[in-house]
């Protein structure tokens, strides 16, 4: 029988080599197909934090399988063993618990750096800040109000003279900055392909900026259960050119211009009568 070193340094050879075949393959070919695409700065972004994430585990996930795999082969009981004897134990086996800690403590500690990093590179990377966002990125950003509301989204464009549009149009290259709120209950912006979530909370201005690189359509969903018809809180949202988004902005204003006088005035927040929701 192998002793028990040579099952361990085996079981290390088969892992490392396991990882050299599979991590060209989670870099370059699962990777990239991670959500949620390369719309937005933002959404790029995550992808390359997804693609580190699985390129952490990956030498994690290959020891398990090998020392399923090499456990199910050289550590079978042998046929007609009537002992049914257990294996030796190996409790207060120094190498094996000292390599448990390093391992988990580098791999906890790198990622909590590389996660605090990414977030202020990356200006939030589209997640809500709150009123007092602290990670700003340089430059101007379009100011786009998102009120959530039982049971549909709303946006407004303070820079257009509040105007108040069902459909979301941002213009591509442009750094935008969602004022996230709610006029009811507690809603979830989720804009998956832009990469961005963030709640939308009553009284709450929730700030998060995103880049759109490409022109195209994405997906909005409220991502917080928010009452009875919470799964129809779903829309589609367009990145267009800047000129086609000025030509889209100036019709809506005047599409929408009898029922400005109703809007109450663009606020960060809105606390409407509650007796007009309760009837
Ligand atoms: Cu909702």
């Amino acid at each position: 029988m192998w002793s028990r070193r040579s099952h361990g340094a085996r079981i290390a050879v088969l892992s490392v080599i396991a990882t050299l075949i599979v991590l060209p393959l989670v870099i370059w070919v699962l990777g990239p197909s991670m959500p949620p695409g390369d719309f937005t700065t933002a959404a790029k972004s995550q992808v390359f934090d997804n693609t580190v994430l699985l390129v952490v585990m990956t030498p994690v996930t290959m020891f398990i399988l090998v020392y399923l795999v090499y456990a199910l082969v050289a550590f079978r009981v042998p046929r007609g063993d009537a002992d049914d004897r257990d294996g030796a134990p190996i409790r207060g086996h120094m190498p094996s618990q000292v390599a448990w800690l390093v391992v988990t403590t580098i791999a906890v500690l790198f990622l909590a750096v590389f996660g605090t990093a990414e977030l202020v590179a990356n200006h939030g990377s589209g997640g809500g800040q709150g009123p007092k966002p602290l990670l700003k990125p340089s430059g101007n950003s379009l100011p786009v109000q998102v009120i959530g509301q039982q049971w549909q989204f709303t946006y407004r464009y303070p820079t257009y003279g509040g105007v108040e549009t069902a459909q979301l149009e941002l213009p591509v290259g442009q750094e935008i900055e969602f004022h996230v709120t709610s006029i009811d209950a507690v809603h979830s912006f989720w804009a998956y392909q832009l990469g961005v979530k963030a709640d939308a909370n009553p009284g709450v201005d929730n700030v998060a900026f995103v880049k759109p690189t490409k022109v195209g359509t994405f997906q909005i969903r409220c991502a917080e259960l928010c009452g009875l018809w919470h799964g129809y809180m779903f829309d589609t949202g367009k990145v267009v050119t800047k000129a086609a988004f000025v030509s889209w902005i100036r019709q809506q204003r005047i599409l929408l211009a009898p029922i400005m006088k109703y809007l109450p005035p663009y606020a960060l927040t809105y606390s409407p009568d509650p007796t007009y929701r309760a009837g």
